[in-house]
């Protein structure tokens, strides 16, 4: 099995983590934005990644689209399970999930570039580090009214995930579902801002918690109590 990836993608973390939930081995192969295009056009005819590549005979060749990569896994790989047990349980996880990834995995992108192009500069002024953000900047159209809406945005999922995630280990029901890898994986670049830090402590707790059950390295900015500094 192998996971097509940009390395810094907060889509493709969320793939990460349900393959290490799952505990299924995996490759991954490292696209450069902007030239993932020639590689990915003639695969799954999308332009984004996350792109599963499962290796298998009789398997589609490539799954696309995080959300198609996990109900892939679920059906060929049912345990450790990520389906809840009760069926309304279930259906709120997926409404979650699609939420997160439709509005609150872009208002992400949005406030995080933003930041790392101003006040957060120094996380890696570098020449090449600074091209690739506003590359990202100018492909999604990060204007400054649009930074603003997503970072309202951002603010009423604090309210909707921060009535769930302080109060309980997990979004819905007694054990982990696609919410709870949705929520960490798109809400995970916010780590590296201050401001989010200092307001949403209780976020980065359930952060590292569930990249701990999925053993998945954590995100750049937490610190794991046996690691020395994050990736
Ligand atoms: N709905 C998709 C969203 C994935 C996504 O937006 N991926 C971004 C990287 S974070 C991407 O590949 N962008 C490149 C492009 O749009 O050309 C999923 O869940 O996999």
């Amino acid at each position: 099995m192998r996971l097509l990836q940009f390395s810094t993608s907060h889509y493709c973390r969320k793939a990460r983590l349900i393959l290490g939930y799952k505990q299924i081995e995996y490759q991954v192969e490292n696209l450069t934005p902007g030239l993932h295009l020639l590689k990915l056009k003639p695969l799954a005819g999308l332009t984004t990644l996350p792109v599963l590549l499962p290796q298998q005979p009789d398997e589609p060749q490539a799954i696309a689209d995080s959300t198609r990569i996990w109900q892939y896994l679920e059906q060929h790989y049912p345990q450790p399970p990520l389906v809840l047990a009760n069926f309304e349980d279930q259906r709120t996880a997926e409404v979650l999930e699609d939420w997160l990834d439709e509005s609150i995995g872009t208002a992400t992108r949005f406030v995080y570039y933003d930041y790392r192009a101003g006040e957060g500069k120094s996380i890696n002024p570098s020449l090449s580090s600074q091209l690739i953000i506003q590359w990202v900047r100018r492909q999604y159209g990060m204007s400054a009214p649009a930074v603003e809406q997503a970072s309202l945005r951002l603010s009423l999922a604090m309210a909707e995930i921060g009535s769930r995630w302080q109060y309980r280990p997990y979004l819905v029901g007694d054990r982990i579902s696609i919410a709870d890898i949705t929520a960490a994986a798109l809400l995970s670049p916010l780590a590296l801002i201050p401001e989010y830090r200092q307001n949403y402590p209780w976020l980065f707790e359930r952060i590292q918690e569930i990249h701990i059950q999925c053993r998945e390295p954590l995100p750049p900015g937490l610190i794991a109590p046996t690691q020395t500094s994050a990736r």
